[in-house]
């Protein structure tokens, strides 16, 4: 059974079918603990803590027309993460910084997606991290696409995840750990439903975010999404569109929010570093507003791509 549901899950993913065609013709560098190597030589010990129970943390950043996106704050998020984990990256910020331009350079990417992910390294069978000596370092540039190309241009149907996000007396949301177990719970929920996307809710059935996104909502020309204390992330992109939103006029509110808000609402859209902006017209098969992505949000997209396109950290291509 369980098997039978994986299969129907992955076949079902346009993202994932799109994966596996890369993988096949993939001639990635890698840059694995200081090194730059290709793929097939990026290689970590069944022995990492990150494999056996998930022990790090990671971060998703973007290339936009050859910079790489907020890269500061994506670096310092990641430090954050590690430190209130007792996980010491074996490099500074500042060196990591280049590291990560490197790697984009190496692949001679100028858009594309980084995948950062610092692990607790090898050590012996066992919970403690203690006994792990190193940390390990992997970044890949390469590309990801979380929902089609069409449903930038239609909007996303989401419904409610049962699936609740974690309560921080477990784990800080903030944390971006490599245990994204809950996140994939949801997932699933969406896919079997037929939905793209889903909203979860905390512990107190407020709504959080989605399963890699955060959520907002535009109700008579305001903007609203959950305040950070929901369990949302602190996302970057969340950040850089309040920015916008703030330059255009209009006035954005972190609130507490329950479903009520987007079933009532005129817009919604969603923001991710993975999923960028994204308009959602559906929620539990009501209509948000007319259905229709709305022209706020179409406003918002377009200088949210300007900003992506016109700021960020340059990359030091060779040619
Ligand atoms: N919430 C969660 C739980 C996330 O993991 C976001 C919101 C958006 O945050 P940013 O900083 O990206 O605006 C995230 C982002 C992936 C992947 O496969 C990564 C995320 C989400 C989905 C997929 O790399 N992280």
């Amino acid at each position: 059974m369980v098997s039978a549901m994986f299969v129907f899950a992955n076949s079902s993913s346009p993202a994932t079918l799109h994966a596996y065609s890369f993988m096949a013709a993939s001639n990635l560098l890698i840059y694995l603990d200081g090194k730059i190597v290709p793929e097939s030589e990026a290689k970590i010990s069944v022995f990492d803590h990150g494999l056996l129970y998930g022990d790090g943390c990671f971060e998703g950043i973007r290339i936009y027309n050859g910079r790489v996106f907020r890269l500061t704050e994506h670096l310092v998020r990641l430090y954050e993460s590690a430190r209130s984990i007792c996980l010491t990256i074996p490099i500074s910020l500042e060196e990591m910084e280049k590291a990560t331009v490197e790697t984009v350079a190496a692949n001679n990417l100028r858009d594309g997606y980084i995948r950062l992910l610092i692990t607790r390294g090898v050590g012996p069978l066992g919970l403690n991290p203690y006994q792990c000596p190193k940390a390990g370092i992997i970044i890949i540039a390469s590309g990801i696409s979380l929902y089609s190309a069409e449903k930038y241009e239609t909007g996303l149907n989401l419904i409610t995840c049962a699936t609740r996000r974690p309560t921080p007396a477990a784990l800080s949301p903030q944390v971006k750990s490599l245990n994204y177990l809950n996140n994939i719970m949801a997932k699933i929920e969406c896919i079997q439903a037929g939905c793209e996307e889903g909203i979860m809710l905390n512990e107190q059935g407020y709504v959080a975010e989605c399963t890699g996104d955060n959520v907002f909502v535009i109700k008579g020309g305001q903007v609203y999404t959950p305040t950070i204390a929901s369990g949302a992330l602190n996302g970057i992109t969340r950040m850089a569109v309040i920015e916008v939103m703030r330059e255009m006029g209009l006035q954005v509110h972190e609130i507490t929010m329950t479903r009520h808000e987007i079933y009532t609402a005129d817009e919604c859209f969603l923001t991710g570093t993975a999923a960028e902006v994204i308009p959602a017209v559906q929620y539990d098969r009501r209509l948000i507003g007319d259905g229709k992505p709305g022209k706020l949000t179409a406003d918002i997209i377009k200088r949210f791509k300007v900003l992506a396109n016109s700021t960020g950290t340059p990359v030091p291509y060779s040619a």
